[in-house]
């Protein structure tokens, strides 16, 4: 197959990539960082294709993605994303909140509305989103982060609606925790000690319990959509309810 991953610089998505790549298929994997795209490309040879854009920068996005064949694409991975801060709404950042939604969903619409055509022209194909447990249960300071994943979430099932009569299929995958990778580093923007914290003493999930996912989604028969899939550490419940007394 024929399959591209947004934000394959990091976290999940170099996951992903490497996993599909030693497993025989050939990936695209998009991201801002050049030297992170050329060091992929050096381990993975031929079959990964590094395709060097911000999918924030929509030019840049249609430029070059307009300069592969996108007819050959099978498989189209959301991965790009990214949580900042966890204060409570009254005193988040505003552009912490424009980034979250520039990337988890201008960014993923972007892509999407460029690839999918093909996908429907040729009657084949299957988008797999990565959103979050953070877009269906509330928790302390994830506004705007689970309100992005909220939209990944019912956009997937919106686009499911549009693409009834054809064999393009669409997953939404919705991870919690997930360790071992930077996304709590640029959550808390470089501090280490608080990024730390979250995973103490926690078996948390790792980015190929992710992959793992993805792949079977992936090789799932053409006939089967899997409409979402939410997955979270044993150790992790969504239980949640909260409730304040004599405020
Ligand atoms: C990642 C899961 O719980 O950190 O989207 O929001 S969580």
């Amino acid at each position: 197959m024929h399959i591209i991953v947004t934000g394959a610089t990091a976290g999940l998505g170099e996951q992903i990539a490497r996993d599909f790549v030693v497993a025989g298929h050939t990936v695209y994997g998009t991201g801002r960082r050049l030297d992170k795209l050329n060091a992929l490309k050096a381990e993975l040879g031929e079959h990964f294709i590094p395709l060097h854009f911000d999918v924030c920068d929509t030019k840049a996005m249609s430029e070059v993605l307009g300069g592969i064949d996108l007819t050959k694409i099978d498989v189209l991975i959301n991965n790009a994303g990214l949580a900042l801060g966890l204060e409570p709404a009254h005193l988040a950042d505003i552009q912490d909140w424009q980034t979250m939604i520039d990337v988890n969903i201008k960014g993923l619409v972007g892509v999407t509305h460029l690839v999918l055509p093909y996908m429907v022209a040729n009657n084949h194909g299957l988008i797999i989103n990565i959103g979050s447990t953070a877009g269906n249960h509330p928790y302390f300071g994830a506004n705007v982060y689970g309100a992005s994943k909220a939209f990944v979430k019912q956009f997937s099932n919106n686009l499911r609606a549009d693409l009834i009569n054809t064999r393009v299929r669409v997953t939404n995958i919705e991870p919690g925790m997930c360790g071992g990778t930077q996304f709590s580093q640029v959550r808390f923007k470089g501090d280490n000690t608080k990024a730390a914290a979250v995973y103490e003493g926690v078996e948390y999930l790792t980015a190929s319990d992710i992959s793992n996912t993805v792949q079977w989604v992936a090789s799932q028969p053409w006939h089967v959509n899997i409409n979402a899939i939410e997955l979270m550490p044993t150790a992790q419940t969504y239980a949640g309810l909260a409730v304040a007394r004599d405020i």
